[in-house]
């Protein structure tokens, strides 16, 4: 083979290995949205519009490198058989062309082009996401991002929680949108919940922000996007998009302070003179610290430590004796609390609902 073919050869082998690649990506990017069992990540299957704005650029743009890839490959198939070496051919080069004023323009102008109608496309996207009216009944939320879980505060209505996200799904007809701030309070953390909208960076001391507006309810999921530290990993989003009534009932539930009895419990004795409450907030109690998660309607989360663990009292106890065994690196510190307080602190926290 001689260095030329050799060349050649390997050329069509990357192609191959793109045409692979791009065509297992373009065929879910083709499929009709039907109404399947859709993944609660599958980026192609958006029900938000700023989602829905970011699912149609991509095919665009699929389409238009699909059509490059195409004309790039028929030719460069089609160069390699018509100008193979043939049994009996006396082995010089075809004739070679240099310097074609023609041909330069062209591969110079039109991928400049191509590049600039991209840009311009996606150059649309962003600014229609992040110019979008904010109306006047949007659900406004402040979404911090800590090492390795999310505060989720509703300045208006009174609620504070922790990496699980209600909003209310929102009729085309009459839109309820939910606005988040983006925050952070270490370091560079990014929101992403793929069939809700597009990546937005949490980046200390530069608010940003995004909305959705889910036509949908359910429960959609996502991760922290931008790699912040050891449990980056377990930095879990779940986003509950409820019906309006529902949502309503939800708020309420949550603006209220923590039921408390009238005696106060040995649990709740041993979370306050323990540094949990250096941490950790429970509305109407002693405790009002905010490095951690508010505990206050702990029990009304499906999960916790972000997504890493379901609430269960098993876990709650296993959380509380030693974080790191549920999330290494987490920023709890293992309490070292003994046996009988480790079971009355977690009956403490089961009675926050
Ligand atoms: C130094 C601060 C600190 C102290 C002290 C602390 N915690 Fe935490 N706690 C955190 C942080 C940070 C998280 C979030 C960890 C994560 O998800 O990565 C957390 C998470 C939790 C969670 C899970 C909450 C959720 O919704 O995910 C519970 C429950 C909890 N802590 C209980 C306690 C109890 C009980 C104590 C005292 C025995 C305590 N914590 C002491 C910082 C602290
Ligand atoms: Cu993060």
């Amino acid at each position: 083979m001689s260095g030329r073919r050799k060349v050649a050869f390997a050329v069509v082998h990357i192609h191959v290995l793109i045409a692979l690649v791009l065509g297992g990506a373009a065929v879910p990017a083709f499929a009709e949205p039907a109404r399947a069992p859709w993944s609660p990540t599958n980026i192609f299957a958006p029900v938000s519009t700023p989602a829905e704005w970011i699912f149609d650029l991509s095919r665009f743009v699929l389409t238009v490198t699909a059509a490059i890839f195409a004309v790039v490959f028929s030719l460069l198939v089609y160069a390699v058989v018509k100008f193979r070496q043939r049994r009996g051919s006396n082995g010089r080069e075809p004739a070679q062309v240099y310097g074609s004023t023609q041909v330069e323009l062209a591969w110079t102008v039109i991928p400049i082009l191509i590049v600039l109608v991209l840009f311009l496309a996606a150059a649309r996207v962003i600014a229609s996401i992040q110019n979008a009216a904010r109306p006047s009944n949007a659900i406004e939320v402040t979404v911090i991002g800590h090492q390795f879980w999310w505060e989720y505060r509703y300045p208006s209505l009174k609620v504070v929680t922790a990496n699980e996200l209600h909003i209310p799904v929102s009729d085309p007809a009459h839109p309820t949108p939910t606005f988040l701030t983006l925050l952070s309070a270490d370091t560079d953390h990014s929101f992403w919940v793929p069939r809700l909208a597009g990546k937005t960076d949490l980046i200390p001391n530069h608010p940003n922000s995004t909305w959705m507006d889910p036509r949908e309810t359910g429960l959609y999921l996502g991760q922290c996007a931008q790699y912040c530290g050891t449990q980056h990993a377990k930095m879990l989003l779940r986003v509950y998009v409820q019906m309006p009534d529902e949502f309503d009932r939800w708020i309420q539930e949550q603006s209220r302070p923590a039921q408390i009895s009238d005696t106060i419990s040995e649990g709740q004795k041993i979370f306050e003179r323990t540094a949990c409450i250096n941490c950790h907030a429970v509305r109407g109690t002693a405790a009002n610290g905010r490095f951690g998660p508010d505990l206050t309607h702990l029990m009304s989360r499906d999960t916790i430590a972000s997504g890493a663990a379901l609430n269960t009292p098993d876990n709650l106890r296993r959380w509380v004796k030693d974080p790191s065994v549920i999330k290494p690196g987490s920023k709890m510190p293992a309490m070292g609390l003994s046996d009988p307080d480790l079971n009355a602190v977690t009956t403490y926290l089961e009675s926050l609902r």
